[in-house]
């Protein structure tokens, strides 16, 4: 045991009663507890050692093929009463949830080892940071634990002897059976109950259980912000360095954001990009007033396919060591691994992530569309040297974005914090070809907080405006980016990836006072002329299209969005209401 505090060992003492593991493990996080138990996971064949050369410290794992996303419709709020919930998740009362999983995980762990995991979200000894305590089955669990958050003994400094402020998270994989999947958060106790899976957005408990679900309700609580956003620094020449948080939707590239490598003419000058995250802000506000996030924490849950030397070489460099690779092809011509879109050489000897012989010559994918890496964040790079700072970094500007190919235009700024939470209450993006179901389809998105805000979202969009009126003139400026509209052919026009930060630049600019703007219906644009495009195939004309509000579009999106917004009934703030009814009038 690595603690004396009562809350914890009792509620260890009622886990194992309910579970009956044969053995129980505390996971102290030295490294000859880790050696061992990575040692037991190959022998067992749970996890598979790759090249020590080429992949130093790195491992494979496989899930089923059945177990292979995070499960929306199974991830459950259990708050007391149904409304508290919200219209945006799956409620389910506390007590016939209790009731029900107390049954799956009675007995559960006969025959296995519970390990106790101490973690900390958030650099141990900060402030901002929180305790959490998993038990689970699983190695692979304690594996990727050690990757993505402070964990061990160390942890517990935290908390001290006396505190109850820690979440409890149960997690069993059971028979992995999807019939009896559940991942439940109960927000009132500070609890998660996972069970039937070992996929990672599951049974990672720190990271969107508790680092979002069950501390966006804690934030709302305690005043502050738990937040899906990345968070990037830009230092100019003169070595000051601007923090920006940005939140988008799945499958936007908030990982190849967070990383970007500055276009050539910003790096000749001496411009520099560093990650403070990819995934998840907490944020609250400073002693000076300004509002200040930390990367709760500690690595990249990254998805494998896609990711390439072009597209984010940071993030591949990141996976070169100390790495587990889920669900990925197993190359075994060098025992590396391989991911559609890594090269253009797809391995002749491998087997695919479902663990089968592989040719791809038949047109079946190796990887899995959804694998991963978790690969530690000081592997980065570009690796903040504020990463671990207990204080966290200071936030300029507040940026949402999604997938529109018409609508939203590359960039604009709201008016103020009230029209900027409107902004973020109304992202959305549109399903593209490669997911099933019509192309062009809205899905709303607030906040890119959809699957993971823990409380009712009307709720959540007033804490925002209650953040805004503490913050004041202190507050970080909000906007709205697009890098994704298309042409009449359907092509991309904004070239993306590290040429992003020319539009970032033009937000700095706007924080410093430095950047003209045009007023228009949506908020504050830049003139064409203040995007530089020097080095890049585009002209102004062009610029001028990417910027441009199509009145009937924007006409259509208010009808959109009046939908939308009716989900919420009477926890809309007025002031949302306030904001729509102010669009429409700008649009006429
Ligand atoms: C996600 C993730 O699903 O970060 O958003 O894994
Ligand atoms: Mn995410």
């Amino acid at each position: 045991m690595l603690t004396n505090n009562k809350n914890v060992l009792n509620w260890v003492d009622e886990m194992v009663a309910l579970t009956k593991p044969d053995k129980v493990v505390w996971i102290d996080g030295s490294d000859e507890q880790m050696e061992a138990l990575k040692a037991e996971a190959v022998s067992t064949g749970e996890m598979e050692v790759l090249n020590a050369e080429k992949l130093p410290g790195c491992y494979l794992h496989r899930t089923l093929p059945n177990d292979v996303a995070r499960v929306e419709g199974r991830t459950f709020i259990c708050s007391r009463k149904e409304e508290d919930c919200g219209p945006t998740n799956n409620w389910w009362d506390p007590k016939e949830a209790y009731a029900t999983l107390s049954k799956l995980y009675d007995g559960v762990m006969k025959g296995r080892t519970m390990y106790v995991i101490p973690y900390s979200m958030g650099p141990i000894g900060s402030k901002f940071s929180k305790v959490g305590v998993e038990v689970t089955d699983s190695i692979y669990v304690v594996m990727n634990m050690d990757i993505m958050t402070r964990m061990g003994a160390k942890a517990f400094e935290n908390l001290g002897d006396e505190s109850n402020d820690f979440v409890r998270g149960l997690h069993s994989k059971a028979d992995i059976d999807e019939n009896n999947r559940y991942i439940c958060h109960f927000p009132e106790d500070n609890t998660i109950w996972s069970i039937n899976s070992a996929y990672g957005g599951n049974v990672l408990l720190g990271k969107k259980c508790f680092a979002l679900r069950i501390a966006s309700y804690q934030g709302k609580n305690e005043g502050w912000m738990a937040e899906h956003m990345l968070i990037l620094g830009i230092e100019n020449p003169e070595g000051e360095v601007r923090y920006i948080c940005a939140a988008f939707p799945s499958a936007c590239g908030k990982t190849n954001l967070a990383m970007l490598i500055p276009p050539e003419i910003y790096r000749k000058k001496g411009y520099k990009v560093w990650c403070v995250g990819d995934d998840i802000a907490w944020l609250r506000i400073g002693e000076d007033g300004r509002l200040w996030a930390i990367n709760p924490e500690n690595g990249f849950f990254g998805v494998a396919p896609g990711t390439n030397e072009k597209s984010n070489p940071n993030a591949l460099a990141s996976t070169r060591k100390n790495t587990i690779f889920t669900n990925v092809a197993h190359n075994l011509s060098d025992n590396t691994v391989w991911w559609e879109g890594l090269d253009k050489n797809p391995p002749a000897n491998a087997i695919d992530w479902m663990g089968n012989k592989w040719d791809y010559t038949d047109g079946s994918k190796g990887a899995h569309p959804n694998s991963r890496f978790t690969a530690p964040a000081e592997n980065c790079p570009c690796i903040s040297k504020e990463f671990n700072s207990p204080n966290g970094v200071p936030i300029s500007a507040i940026v949402f974005g999604g997938r529109r190919a018409k609508t939203a235009p590359l960039v604009y700024q709201s008016f103020d914090w009230n029209h900027g939470v409107f902004v973020g209450s109304i992202m959305a993006s549109e399903t593209t070809a490669a997911a099933s179901g019509a192309v062009g389809v809205v899905r709303r998105d607030p906040m890119a907080m959809l699957p993971f805000c823990g409380y009712h979202m009307g709720d959540y969009f007033k804490h925002w405006i209650e953040m805004g009126k503490k913050l004041g003139d202190k507050a970080p400026k909000i906007f709205n980016v697009n890098w994704f509209r298309t042409d009449d052919e359907g092509h991309f026009i904004w070239p993306g990836f590290g040429d992003n930060m020319r539009v970032l630049m033009w937000i700095l600019e706007r924080c410093e006072g430095k950047a003209d703007a045009v007023k228009t219906q949506i908020g504050y644009q830049p003139k064409a002329e203040d995007i530089n495009v020097e080095g890049l195939d585009i002209d102004v004309e062009t610029v001028k299209g990417l910027l441009n509000v199509d009145k009937e579009l924007w006409t259509e999106e208010t009808e959109g969005i009046g939908e939308f917004y009716k989900k919420f009934g009477d926890r809309l703030p007025e002031e949302l209401k306030d904001e729509l009814a102010e669009l429409k009038i700008r649009l006429k």
